[in-house]
């Protein structure tokens, strides 16, 4: 991409709200307990490196990634804390790993025995995955757990420095099934710590159950979607254990106003009739962009008011209906807040029927990210 932003879109990052949010979970954490910052997806869609040094900084102790590619990203950037990738890593680029300093997940005895084969030219570092319910990756027995840790500990070039799990429902209304993974959990640490006398990570937590159950998180939380300001599910958000800043916002200007006559169209498939004689404007994003058409008839922000999207949303290019003249160059706000109102990320989430996860992942690279950070 090229440095210099010719066209008026953009998203706003608040590097501020991220270091606020690190410091809310930090508060509610027992002291001894460290944040893993979550960083995957190009941090969610914030931008990976400017979120992953702030985060560091604002005192999160380690970084979590979904790949590899992600990982030497960081370390591209001179990044030296802790990094660990969550998802699988082919046994092949291990070294990859153990040259960079990087610690993998692990979860398979083949794939350790693999490993074991290699010369690395430092001591792999891995974590140990349990599946206790989630059903995506990880070890299910004892068994397997026993094999695993016999094949460790013949191996000098691996060091297990950690022990994880993931919740499928931590922030559910329903706490049934997550009572019923932490149990399992604890079933598997009690084999683990028979087999395993040194010191290790132990983290379970993802944003929800470390703001439920801070106090039950062992030594470490993976803090993801509530570091940039957005609660995992409606329930957590009413309970108010934490408040947090939405760093995302997303902005555009208008780039053509003009009147339309009742009756004239707007955009392909002359969908949007104008029912009165009436003032559209013109702004430069579409779905090019990620700006999902789906997106049609949601509201945007013109100096605090809402104002509609109208028409089918096109690649590069969105109308809205004005409820009069505007100049060209007027500040447009998609997400985030402008004079006293705010659309927040979860109202686009509900709109588009997903998640709030979804919504700045989706927004694409074709839009630069520009970072607002006061220290
Ligand atoms: N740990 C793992 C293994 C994860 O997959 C995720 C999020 C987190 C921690 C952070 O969770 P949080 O953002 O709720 O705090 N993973 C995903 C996912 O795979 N799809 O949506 C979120």
């Amino acid at each position: 991409m090229v440095e210099k932003m010719y066209r008026d879109t953009w998203a706003e990052i608040n590097l501020d709200a991220i270091a606020y949010n690190i410091t809310q979970i930090k508060e509610k954490l027992p002291q001894d307990s460290n944040v893993i910052a979550v960083v995957k997806a190009n941090a969610y869609g914030h931008g990976i490196v400017p979120v992953a040094k702030k985060a560091l900084e604002s005192g999160a102790s380690g970084l979590a990634v979904a790949i590899l590619e992600e990982a030497l990203t960081l370390r591209e950037a001179a990044i030296t804390a802790p990094i660990l990738v969550l998802g699988f890593v082919p046994a092949k680029y291990a070294s990859v790993a153990a040259e960079h300093n990087i610690t993998l997940t692990f979860f398979q005895l083949d794939w350790i025995k693999e490993v074991g084969k290699q010369d690395l030219i430092n001591p792999l570092k891995l974590h140990l995955k349990v599946d206790t319910g989630m059903g995506r990756i990880g070890i299910r027995s004892d068994e397997e757990m026993v094999s695993i840790l016999q094949e460790i500990a013949k191996n000098k070039n691996i060091h297990l420095s950690g022990i994880f799990t993931h919740f499928a429902t931590a922030d559910a209304e329903d706490l049934s099934f997550y009572r019923e993974q932490t149990e399992r959990f604890e079933a598997f640490l009690h084999v683990f710590k028979k087999f395993w006398k040194k010191p290790v990570m132990i983290h379970i937590g993802n944003s929800a159950a470390a703001i439920r159950f801070p106090e039950k998180m062992y030594n470490c939380v993976r803090f993801g979607i509530s570091m940039y300001g957005l609660y995992p599910s409606q329930e957590v958000r009413e309970e108010h254990a934490i408040q947090l800043k939405q760093a995302f916002s997303l902005h555009s200007r208008l780039v053509h106003v003009k009147k339309i006559a009742k009756g004239e169209s707007v955009s392909y498939g002359q969908t949007y009739i104008a029912k009165n004689d009436e003032w559209i404007g013109t702004i430069p994003i579409g779905y090019g962009d990620g700006w999902n058409r789906k997106l049609q008839g949601m509201n945007v922000l013109v100096n605090g008011k809402r104002m509609p999207i109208i028409g089918r949303i096109c690649m590069d290019q969105t109308m809205i209906k004005l409820d009069g003249y505007y100049d060209v160059g007027t500040k447009v706000t998609l997400i985030g807040s402008e004079g006293n109102d705010c659309i927040e990320m979860d109202e686009i989430a509900r709109y588009l029927d997903t998640i709030t996860y979804e919504i700045p992942c989706m927004i694409n690279e074709r839009i630069p990210r520009v970072y607002v950070d006061s220290n």
